[in-house]
């Protein structure tokens, strides 16, 4: 049995981490079933969730998770893509991860009122004489890596043009098709829309989504994975269709 630890459902999303999505979805691109746990980094193996329960083996980290259930499921997610197109698809992977996560993370923990709104509330459960004090501590850690990595040096409008740059590259390297790599689903797709529906979920306010909502091809491809991953979440399409003319 493949056990998922995940954070769950919430922010107006099924699940919290754009990570834990990424493995989720491949689960459910993949057709493998699989139970979901509510867990905490702290108990994961790397320290960061989502980790797995495949029989017993633990794996953590969504790359190391895909990598394992291809290989013991025989499943490739990138089947049909050749060299080039699986070297694309890693790149698209890196820059969302690697860069646009932060701006995205920013917008969740650096900006006062969508952490006061979100993520303040993961410490709800705190006895109250160190809820505070924890709340504050993560926080400080979480600014330290977004600093770390280099976007949090900067100033908020040049973070947003940041953010707003990996939009115009996804929207571009998306263009008509139904997906990144063409008409189906792949790996790839798993991430840039955990990634995407994290920032586009109408529970938070920000400049990027607001941006974000600009990009026709990016709403719709969010609408669409949604509908098609997780039909039976409550999404309220971004994209609403056009109005008939003689409506
Ligand atoms: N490289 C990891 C990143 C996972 C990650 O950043 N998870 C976050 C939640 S979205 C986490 O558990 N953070 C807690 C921490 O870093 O202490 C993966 O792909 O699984």
């Amino acid at each position: 049995m493949i056990t998922l630890h995940g954070f769950g459902e919430n922010f107006g999303l099924p699940e919290v981490s754009p990570y834990v999505t990424k493995t989720e979805v491949h689960l459910r691109l993949a057709g493998l079933p699989y139970v979901k746990e509510a867990s905490a980094p702290q108990f994961s193996p790397k320290g960061q969730l989502p980790w797995l329960d495949d029989d017993g083996e633990l794996i953590a980290d969504s790359h190391f998770i895909r990598l394992h259930l291809e290989r013991k499921y025989a499943i490739d997610f990138d089947e049909g893509l050749g060299a080039l197109e699986r070297a694309q698809a890693w790149t698209i992977e890196r820059m969302v991860e690697n860069h646009f996560g932060w701006t995205m993370i920013h917008m969740r923990w650096l900006t006062p009122e969508n952490f006061a709104k979100g993520p303040a509330h993961f410490f709800d459960q705190l006895p109250p004489t160190v809820q505070e004090d924890v709340r504050r501590e993560v926080q400080g850690r979480v600014a330290e890596n977004v600093r770390a990595v280099g976007v949090g040096r900067h100033s908020q409008a040049e973070i947003l043009g940041l953010g707003v740059r990996s939009l115009a590259a996804l929207s571009a390297l998306l263009g008509d098709k139904p997906f990144l790599m063409g008409a189906r689903p792949t790996s790839v797709d798993a991430v840039a829309f955990g990634m995407l529906a994290g920032l586009l979920t109408p529970f938070f306010d920000a400049p990027l989504r607001d941006r974000a909502m600009t990009f026709g091809n990016l709403t719709a491809y969010v609408d669409r994975m949604m509908a098609g991953v997780y039909p039976e979440f409550a999404w309220t399409p971004l994209n609403l269709p056009a109005e008939p003319a003689w409506a």
